[in-house]
């Protein structure tokens, strides 16, 4: 069995205060947030990961979603510069972390890039260009990534914050997709499933070995998901939701056999 890293972030006590795109602002409840964090890292090491939680900072109200600082590859690491300049103080102490698994190399300006806009299929890197990517933020992935083989493709999106809330893979070859955010025709050769209509927000899936991490709250997506055989792990993360946070984001995921 692959063996897996994964390193998250604490929960901000700022977190109320965190960077919104797409939806309105409610209140958040802080003590039930770092819960639903702890049980989501309990998933993940009960699924094999090796979790490493980094401190959180009450500077850095978004600091939880790490996913969003970094592209962590086999053979390299690039440290993102998030789009939101809120967010841009987040980087320091991933990159202080991930020194220890991977060649580190650091976006600059004016380049942005959210690790949430980039979604790897085999040896391409699908990145999404929205509020929070940029062309140059492009530009640099595929600097890093290029000599080693890998093809970075920017595409467009729609209407939510990152291309990973609107397309996630969850088999080598099927996609989860809402495809009023995000064309299935993008990605040629895919087999895709839809999400069900009611549940725009359930197209963020987190692969992890053979399971597939999907947030609660999506019943009819998650039985589709499992109609089609494939392993199904639920986490609950509705306060993180209110941060415009899923499953995908609140970790950096990769392997531990490769340096
Ligand atoms: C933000 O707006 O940046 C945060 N409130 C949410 C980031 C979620 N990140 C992700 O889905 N990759």
């Amino acid at each position: 069995m692959p063996k897996f890293h994964a390193i998250t972030r604490a929960v901000s006590p700022a977190l109320a205060e965190c960077a919104l795109t797409h939806i309105e602002r409610t209140a958040i409840d802080f003590e039930k947030a770092v819960a639903e964090h702890s049980a989501y890292e309990k998933i993940l090491a009960a699924l094999g990961a090796t979790v490493e939680r980094l401190p959180g900072d009450t500077a850095l109200p978004d600091c939880v979603f790490i996913e969003d600082t970094a592209v962590v590859a086999d053979e390299f690491a690039l440290i993102t510069r998030p789009g939101s300049p809120s967010r841009q103080n987040e980087t320091a102490a991933v990159e202080r972390a991930l020194q220890r698994y991977r060649p580190v190399t650091a976006m600059v300006g004016p380049g942005t890039l959210d690790g949430g806009d980039v979604l790897r299929i085999g040896r391409t890197f699908f990145v999404g260009l929205g509020t929070r990517t940029n062309p140059d933020g492009v530009r640099q992935l595929a600097r890093v990534a290029k000599p080693h083989g890998y093809h970075v493709q920017g595409v467009s999106f729609g209407d939510c914050l990152h291309l990973k809330t609107g397309v996630t893979l969850v088999s080598d070859d099927l996609l989860l997709i809402n495809p009023q955010w995000v064309d299935p025709k993008l990605f040629p050769g895919l087999r895709v499933i839809n999400v069900a209509a009611d549940e725009p927000f359930a197209a963020n899936a987190l692969r992890l070995g053979d399971t597939i991490v999907h947030g609660g709250g999506y019943p009819k997506t998650t039985e589709s998901l499992r109609q089609l055989g494939l392993k199904v792990q639920t986490a609950n993360l509705p306060e993180l939701a209110k941060a415009e946070g899923g499953v995908t984001c609140c970790s950096l995921i990769f392997s531990s056999e490769t340096k």
